[in-house]
C-alpha cells in the first residue's frame, strides 16, 4: 500500500495522520494535536511565512480541507435532530446585476418539439462560477509576490487544462463536515454598536470572538464556519436603482472581516476547514489588491483555507437563535468542473 501523501516526519514537518490511502479523494483522519500552530508556520524550507505549505504534504491540493475528516462527517450527522434543511446558496441570477462586474448567465429552455416531443432541457451560456454563492477556489488568488498559489503552484500549473493544479473537482465529495453560525450582526446590534453592512465597516477578531461566546458555541476542530455579517439581507432589501448603482467593481462597498495575521491564526490553530460568509469578500470591500495583507493572500495562498462568499444565512441564524443551537451538519458540494477555478457552494445546512 502507498504511503499517504500527507504521512510526513522529515524536517519540522509532523506525522499528522493515521489511516490508509491511495485512493484520490480519500479523506483521512488526523490527529489535531500533532498539527503545527500558526507561529511554527511555515514547516517547508523556502515557503512564504504564514503560509500551511508542505503540511499537508508537497503535492496537496486540499489545504485546510484536509481538516474534515471521515470521523468528522459521523460527528456532524450527530447534528441533525428536527430535520431542518437550510439553503445557503442564493438562486442563479439573484444578483441584477452580478457583482464585480461579473457576466449574467443566460438561462434558455430547449423544446423537444422536433422529436415530436413534449419537454424539455435547459441551457445556461455565459455561466460565472462566482456570479453569486461560492467558494473562491485555491487556484482564484495567488500572492502577488511569491508568483504562487496555494503550496507553490504556478499559474501555468493552474491553466494546465483539465484536471489541472488546484482544479476545483478535487472538493467535490470532500465539503462536508460540522458547520458553526457566528452571527455577529446580530451580536454587535444587540451590544448596541449596529454596523451599515452596505459600508466597508470592519468585525474585529474580537467581535467574531464574543459573539461566539455569547452564543455559547465551540469550535472544534474540522469545522466549517459561517460568519453573519448582514450584508446579503441588506442588499436584499436595497430597491433595484440601488443594487444597479452599488454592482460595479469601484462603487460597491461592503463589510467584512478583519484582514490580519491575527485573525488567520486563530483560523488555523482552531483547524478551520473553510470560512463563508453572507458578504462579497469576506474581508471589507474595497481591498488593495497590492497590499500583502488581504485576507484573499492570507487564505487562500497562504494557508489553503477556502473562502465562501454571498451565502445566504439569515433563515439559518434566526433558527439557530430559536433554538440556541448554533451548530448543524453541513454538506457542499462543489461542481464537478475539471479545471474549474470556483464553485457555487450547492450547500445545505442539517439539523
Ligand atoms: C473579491 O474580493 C473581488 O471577491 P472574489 O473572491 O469574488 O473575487
Amino acid at each position: 500500500m502507498k504511503e499517504p501523501a500527507i504521512s510526513m516526519d522529515i524536517d519540522r514537518r509532523v506525522k499528522i495522520v493515521s489511516g490508509r490511502s491511495g485512493q484520490e479523494g480519500y479523506a483521512m483522519e488526523i490527529d489535531f494535536k500533532k498539527l503545527p500552530k500558526f507561529k511554527s508556520l511555515p514547516v517547508r524550507e523556502g515557503a512564504p511565512a504564514e503560509s500551511s505549505w508542505g503540511v499537508f504534504g508537497d503535492d496537496d491540493e486540499l489545504g485546510c480541507l484536509n481538516f474534515l475528516t471521515p470521523k468528522g462527517v459521523i460527528d456532524a450527522a450527530r447534528l441533525v435532530r428536527k430535520g431542518r434543511v437550510f439553503r445557503l446558496d442564493t438562486p442563479i441570477n439573484y444578483a441584477k446585476p452580478p457583482l464585480f462586474n461579473r457576466n449574467p448567465a443566460r438561462h434558455t429552455i430547449l423544446s423537444f418539439e422536433q422529436y415530436g416531443l413534449l419537454g424539455h432541457d435547459d441551457s445556461i451560456d455565459n455561466y460565472n462560477t462566482q456570479e453569486g454563492s461560492q467558494w473562491d477556489g485555491l487556484g482564484h488568488v495567488g500572492h502577488i509576490r511569491h508568483r504562487a498559489f496555494y503550496n507553490g503552484v504556478t499559474d501555468d500549473q493552474i491553466k494546465d487544462g483539465p484536471g489541472g493544479k488546484l482544479s476545483i473537482h478535487k472538493w467535490s465529495n470532500r465539503f462536508v463536515g460540522r458547520g458553526v453560525l457566528i452571527d455577529v450582526c446580530k451580536y454587535v446590534t444587540e451590544q448596541g454598536r449596529p454596523i451599515d453592512p452596505l459600508s466597508s465597516a470592519v468585525y474585529s477578531l474580537k467581535d467574531i470572538q464574543d459573539a461566539l461566546k455569547a452564543q455559547g458555541t465551540r469550535l472544534r476542530p474540522g469545522s466549517i464556519l459561517l460568519v453573519r455579517t448582514g450584508w446579503m439581507g441588506a442588499y436584499q432589501a436595497a430597491s433595484e436603482e440601488k443594487k444597479k448603482e452599488m454592482a460595479p467593481l469601484e462603487a460597491l462597498r461592503s463589510c467584512g472581516i478583519e484582514p490580519t495575521s491575527a485573525m488567520v491564526g486563530w483560523l488555523w490553530n482552531n483547524r478551520v476547514a473553510a470560512i463563508g460568509t453572507d458578504c462579497p469578500a469576506v474581508e471589507p470591500w474595497p481591498w488593495d489588491f497590492k497590499d500583502e495583507g488581504a485576507l484573499h493572500y492570507r487564505t487562500l495562498s497562504l494557508l489553503g483555507l477556502p473562502l465562501g462568499e454571498q451565502f445566504v444565512l439569515d433563515e439559518l441564524a434566526e433558527d439557530c437563535a430559536g433554538d440556541g443551537r448554533y451548530e448543524f451538519m453541513m454538506v457542499s458540494v462543489p461542481m464537478n468542473l475539471e479545471g474549474g477555478i470556483a464553485t457555487p457552494p450547492n450547500a445545505v445546512a442539517i439539523k
